[in-house]
Parts: C-alpha cells; sequence; structure tokens
C-alpha cells in the first residue's frame, strides 16, 4: 500500500495541520510505502515572497521530522524537485471538466473570503491530482477539507483511464472523524489564510495569549453550561489533554464553577506540554540542517524514480513520444 500526503509552507504549521493530516500521517509510516512532500508548488497560488517559501519550507520540514516523521521509512520531499508532477498536471488538465473545478468547495470560500484568485489557485486540484496519481498512492490521509479534493482526483483518475485506458490508480481519502476539522480561535476551521491559528511551535508567550483568546460565550463562572461539546477550549483539550483529564474540566464545566481564564489556562499547560518532545528535537534538528536537506534530497530522489516511471506510463498512453 501506498500513503500519499502533502503540506504547503504557507505559513507556520498549526493544530489543524498536525491532528488533521501530520498525525495520522506519522501514525502510518509505518503500514505501507509511505511519500511525504513539502507542497511548496501548491504555496505559489497564496504565497508570492520567495524569501517567506524558502523559510516556510526549511520549518515545515523541521516540524515534520520534529513531531515524528522518519526518513528511514517514509519518503519526505519538496514537491517542485519532482518537476515532472508539473507535466502529469497538463495531461490531467485536458481530461479535466471545467466544472468540476468550479465546483470546488475550496476554491469558492477563498474567493468568498476576498482572495484573488488566479489560474493555479483554479487548477490547485488538478496539481493535487497529479501529486496523488504519479505515485500510484492508495491511501491520502487528509483533513475534511480535502475530503472534495481527492474526490476530484478519482473523478480524474477514472476518465483518464475511460479515455486512454487503465493507467492510473483511483486512490481512497483517510479521514479521522474527530480530527476532520480542528476549529481555530474564532470558532471556524483553523486555517493559516484565517489568521486563527494556533501554532504547534512558537514562542511560549505569543502561544499563550493565542489561547487565552479563544472565543467563548458570555456567561458568569458559576453558570452551568450544558453544551460543553461546543466549547472551543474543551474541544481543543480533547486533543492535547489526556481524556481523564479533559473529561474532569468538561464535566466541571457542565456543573458550572470553572471560569474560562482557568479552563484556558490549563488548556495552555497541557497544549505545551503535549509538544513538549517535539520542541526539543525540533532544536536539536534545527543546529543540523546539513541533515534536514540531505533527507529531503535523498527522498526527492526516490520520489522522482517512482514519478518517472508513472509519468512515462501516462504519456505513452496518450500517444506522447
Ligand atoms: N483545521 C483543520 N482541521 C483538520 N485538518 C486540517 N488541515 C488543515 N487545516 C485543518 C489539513 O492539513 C493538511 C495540510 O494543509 P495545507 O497547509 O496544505 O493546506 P490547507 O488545508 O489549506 O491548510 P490551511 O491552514 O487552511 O492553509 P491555507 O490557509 O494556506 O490554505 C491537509 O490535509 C488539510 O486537510
Amino acid at each position: 500500500m501506498r500513503i500519499l500526503s502533502g503540506i504547503q509552507p504557507s505559513g507556520a504549521l498549526h493544530l489543524g495541520n498536525y491532528f488533521g493530516m501530520m498525525k495520522p500521517a506519522i501514525e502510518l509510516q509505518s503500514q505501507g510505502e509511505a511519500y511525504y512532500f513539502i507542497a511548496d508548488y501548491h504555496s505559489m497560488t497564496s504565497l508570492f515572497d520567495p524569501e517567506a517559501r524558502r523559510r516556510y519550507t526549511l520549518e515545515v520540514a523541521l516540524d515534520f521530522l520534529a513531531c515524528g516523521l522518519d526518513p528511514r521509512r517514509a519518503v519526505f520531499f519538496r514537491q517542485s524537485d519532482v518537476p515532472e508532477v508539473c507535466e502529469l498536471t497538463w495531461l490531467l488538465g485536458t481530461v479535466t471538466p471545467m466544472g468540476l473545478l468550479e465546483r470546488c468547495h475550496s476554491y469558492k470560500d477563498k474567493i468568498a473570503k476576498g482572495i484573488s484568485p488566479n489560474f493555479g489557485l483554479f487548477a490547485y486540484p488538478v496539481l493535487m491530482a497529479a501529486d496523488i496519481l504519479i505515485y500510484d498512492s492508495n491511501l491520502v490521509p487528509v483533513g475534511q477539507d480535502q475530503k472534495q479534493h481527492v474526490e476530484v482526483t478519482r473523478d480524474i483518475a477514472a476518465k483518464f483511464n475511460d479515455t486512454y485506458g487503465p493507467t492510473f490508480v483511483i486512490p481512497e481519502p483517510l479521514i479521522r472523524a474527530e480530527v476532520a476539522k480542528v476549529p481555530g480561535i474564532d470558532g471556524e476551521k483553523m486555517s493559516k489564510s484565517y489568521g486563527n491559528t494556533i501554532e504547534i511551535f512558537g514562542d511560549e508567550n505569543v502561544l499563550r495569549k493565542k489561547i487565552m483568546s479563544i472565543k467563548m460565550d458570555s456567561r458568569t463562572p458559576e453558570e452551568p453550561k450544558p453544551d460543553a461539546d461546543r466549547n472551543l477550549a474543551i474541544q481543543l483539550m480533547k486533543l492535547v489533554a489526556p481524556p481523564e483529564e479533559a473529561q474532569r474540566y468538561e464535566e466541571r464545566l457542565r456543573a458550572g464553577g470553572l471560569g474560562y481564564a482557568e479552563l484556558k489556562r490549563a488548556l495552555f499547560g497541557f497544549y505545551w506540554e503535549y509538544f513538549a518532545p517535539a520542541r526539543k528535537k525540533r532544536a536539536e534538528l534545527a543546529a543540523n540542517l546539513d541533515y534536514v536537506e540531505q533527507v529531503l534530497r535523498e527522498g526527492a530522489a526516490r520520489a522522482r524514480a517512482k514519478a518517472r516511471e508513472v509519468l512515462d506510463r501516462a504519456r505513452r498512453a496518450c500517444g506522447l513520444s
């Protein structure tokens, strides 16, 4: 089984990225042949600062390795080190109906939020299809927001296979219900471009302030809160605290007598402790950037060999020399 997942270097990684994609991907790395990449081509649809892209790319590499990606198990690489994926994007684009892309929620949501669209943003799902199909991937661990894009990939692969004969493996998305949509500090989906994130790593005081600013309803601390399920701090606490501790805070909130400041302080404590080992590992990796670069270069060489094989298969299928 081949597992594929990617993450954009478009900003600092956050709890949504970690629980929605990185953690499941890391857990799966021993269960098949895992291909994980830093989607720097994709980041070009929304980030136009080359220096920032270079910095974020390195930071994503550090974050992923610090959180447990094992380069002896997973093939870890930069998307742009495998330029074959751009050629496959073109081949796939020619069998992709416009309507399929026009229906994509992610594109429509970004426009609705005032992001000015470019062709790359519109074609984003075709590049993502090429990323997945070029490695004959079977399984794609993603958050809920990417489910439709994996469905688009399946449709494009089926269309190509119908048009030119069996060429591509049809992949399946893997979405964990409990972390499908991690909320941000405002209750919307946590997202780099929405400015509502809690980063995995960063300055302690800045992160504490972010957690203390999580949106709450207005109530007095003594008031019982029956709908604790919808409380953002409890939802996030369930991800980072031992289950019995999260349950204890949830019960106290339901019963009344737990103030929001105390709840958020406790959340910060659990969160800080949860990532403590990864923070330590990250500092070690940051002092050894040659090693990180070597991991990405070796990963790219392995990924490229597989990509070349599948691209050649696709070129032959559609009558290119
Ligand atoms: N809030 C989230 N809950 C669960 N999963 C999430 N993912 C992102 N946000 C959440 C998952 O993280 C993976 C990598 O995402 P990405 O950075 O490549 O792009 P994204 O999904 O668009 O993430 P952002 O933060 O929302 O980035 P911007 O704002 O730059 O577009 C994906 O598997 C995604 O599902």
